[in-house]
């Protein structure tokens, strides 16, 4: 399998991390979706990144649908329950997490990519509401539980993980640490781990 990724997206974060969990074998092809040579939509009509590449040429997209296959390929470290309401609850964390990620990279690209006399003050702020009301929504949930959903070690913690990752490479001045101690006593649980020890954001050299 090929994974088409970068260094920088959370979401294609999230699915390295589960290939590691999962103990499964990929290549990471760095695929820049922003610049004119792309081969991402090839791939994926919708021109972004994550996408998997089966041996059959096959592409899947959407880390979330991508994730939900890898963890079917290997009974190793299931991270999904079967189904039932744990299996939701671990979607509804991974979809809160997701949304973070989006206000996010949504706040970055209209404050670095867009000319300053185009941008929008009022939908960065909205969009800032969306990633703090979610920051304090998975602080709440998390409590005193050891992982997202209690005990156990699940897909909801790894979303978590690669959002809270991100927050650190892009938005380092939200100083999320201070209003969140649930969060970062997960988030320092989980760099302890080699699959979130490995993959840490890079930020290119600009
Ligand atoms: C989001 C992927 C995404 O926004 C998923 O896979 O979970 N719901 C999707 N990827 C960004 C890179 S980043 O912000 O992580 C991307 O490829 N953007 C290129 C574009 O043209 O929007």
């Amino acid at each position: 399998m090929k994974l088409l990724g970068s260094l920088t997206s959370p979401f294609v974060r999230k699915v390295r991390v589960v290939m590691a969990e999962k103990k499964l074998d990929y290549e990471l092809v760095l695929e820049d979706v922003w610049s004119d040579d792309t081969q991402i939509a090839a791939y994926n009509p919708l021109g972004k990144v994550p996408c998997l590449v089966m041996d059959d040429y096959g592409s899947l997209f959407d880390s979330r649908v991508i994730v939900e296959y890898l963890d079917t390929l290997s009974p190793v470290g299931r991270l999904l329950p079967q189904s039932g309401r744990e299996r939701a609850s671990v979607k509804c964390w991974e979809a809160v997490a997701d949304g973070l990620c989006e206000a996010a990279a949504a706040i970055y690209t209209e404050t670095h990519r867009r000319p300053s006399d185009q941008q929008s003050p009022a939908w960065v702020a909205r969009q800032e509401k969306k990633l703090h009301a979610a920051l304090q929504h998975m602080e709440e949930c998390l409590g005193e539980q050891a992982y997202c959903t209690g005990l156990n070690f699940s897909l909801a913690d790894i979303a978590v993980g690669c959002a809270l990752g991100y927050l650190d490479m892009r938005f380092e001045h939200l100083n999320w640490r201070a209003q969140h101690p649930a969060l970062e006593r997960l988030h320092e649980k989980l760099l302890a781990r080699p699959s979130f020890a490995d993959t840490q954001p890079l930020a290119p050299v600009v």
